[in-house]
């Protein structure tokens, strides 16, 4: 196994609560490509890479809102599986893969990627949700999430927002939520709303959480002028199994071993 970057502490607030935040896990210099990155994309200076979403915000995309640049207007890039910048920048980065271990153990499948872009003027809000809705496979322990600012993200610009301890209850169902404007597939869990027992996460340029799949979590609005961005990875382990009748999301979206070994039954 590889060398852990958590202290016990950490680990036992991952257990108790359902995420920890390591402080400054990224330095502001290896951020930088990341975000010039997608700066480069959203701008069609580089194509975006084949199998890669650019999600345009709703409320453009419905003309409520006239973005000033192209970067107001997106709301997210996801699967970035054949973009090197993004993909072995990040996703492959030893060190978030040694924090991933921890949780998905030794043989190690990178299951979906985001650069999520909350940009000033729309509501941008994510409703409370699990990402488990997402993953049609177990054991959920050996799931994880990780989340990396790429600014300061504050209450004010719409920093991640989690409930701590939920990882310890079930997949609840998902809809979606009485809103005017929801970006699509931005589902809320049912029943859960504004839960009066959800902690802001503020967080620095470089600050990354890792979170279990079930811990319902979501993100506020951007009230400032300026973007919020962070830069998210979901793993698992190889060796998880898939649920009775569920299928690998197919080519758009595959399962890739990115440390250890493939599992013959195994996802
Ligand atoms: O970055 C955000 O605003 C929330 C992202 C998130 O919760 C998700 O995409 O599952």
């Amino acid at each position: 196994m590889s060398e852990t970057p958590f202290t016990a502490e950490e680990l036992c607030h991952y257990e108790n609560h359902g995420y920890v935040v390591k402080r400054r896990f990224f330095s502001q210099s290896e951020l930088e490509p990341f975000t010039k990155r997608f700066l480069a994309i959203v701008n069609e200076e580089v194509p975006p890479a084949p199998g890669m979403t650019v999600m345009r915000d709703v409320m453009v995309a419905k003309g409520a809102v006239r973005p000033g640049t192209r970067a107001e207007a997106i709301a997210k890039i996801q699967d970035f599986q054949n973009d090197p910048v993004l993909y072995d920048g990040y996703v492959k980065h030893p060190r978030l893969l040694d924090g991933a271990e921890q949780f998905t153990g030794p043989d190690i499948k990178s299951i979906h990627t985001m650069l999520i872009n909350k940009p000033p003027g729309v509501d941008g809000r994510h409703p409370l949700h699990q990402d488990l809705l997402y993953f049609p496979f177990r054991p959920a322990d050996q799931i994880v999430g990780t989340w990396t600012a790429l600014e300061r993200c504050t209450r004010r610009n719409g920093c991640l927002v989690v409930v701590p301890g939920t990882h310890r209850g079930e997949l609840l169902p998902h809809e979606n939520p009485d809103w005017e404007w929801l970006n699509l597939a931005y589902f809320g869990a049912k029943g859960v709303g504004a839960h009066p027992e959800r902690v802001h996460l503020g967080m620095e340029p470089g600050d990354t959480v890792f979170f279990h799949p079930l811990l319902i979590h979501g993100s506020g609005q951007n009230r400032t002028e300026g973007f919020r961005r962070a830069i998210s990875a979901h793993y698992a382990s190889a060796a998880c199994s898939f649920l009775p009748g569920a299928k690998p999301i197919g080519k758009r979206r595959p399962y890739l071993l990115v440390r250890g070994s493939e599992h013959p039954a195994g996802i």
